[in-house]
């Protein structure tokens, strides 16, 4: 079955979009865990962490670039935010597609092991 993501950046999966470049895309996600929590993901399908190669260095560079403007869109920049990823099973990873979480909007509980 194809990356959900990829699905998402196609168009043929519903999302609510916030930016969208050649390279990039970010949406709000489906099962928010703060009052802004929005998915940057690359539009190449990069399953991992572990898979980003040096080829990619213009386009995380870009995914950091477009969280800190969705978090001045947002008006989340001042109070303050966290970007996450998660990577293979035990970091919690899901949807098996390289992306970051843009959380904010509430004061943010300490990371736990
Ligand atoms: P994770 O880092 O792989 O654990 O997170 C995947 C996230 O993708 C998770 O927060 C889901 O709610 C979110 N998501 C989404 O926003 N839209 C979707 O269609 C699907 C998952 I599937």
């Amino acid at each position: 079955m194809e990356c959900v993501f990829c699905k998402i950046v196609k168009g043929e999966l519903p999302s609510r979009k916030v930016y969208e470049s050649e390279n990039v895309v970010a949406f709000h996600d489906i099962q928010p865990q703060a009052p802004v929590h929005i998915v940057i993901i690359p539009k190449k399908h990069i399953p991992t962490m572990n898979d980003v190669g040096a080829e990619d260095d213009a386009v995380v560079a870009e995914i950091f670039a477009a969280a800190r403007q969705i978090a001045a869109e947002q008006g989340i920049d001042a109070s303050g935010y966290r970007l996450i990823n998660n990577c293979n099973a035990d970091g919690g990873q899901v949807v098996y597609h390289l992306h970051i979480h843009l959380l904010g909007g509430r004061k943010l509980g300490a990371l736990v092991a």
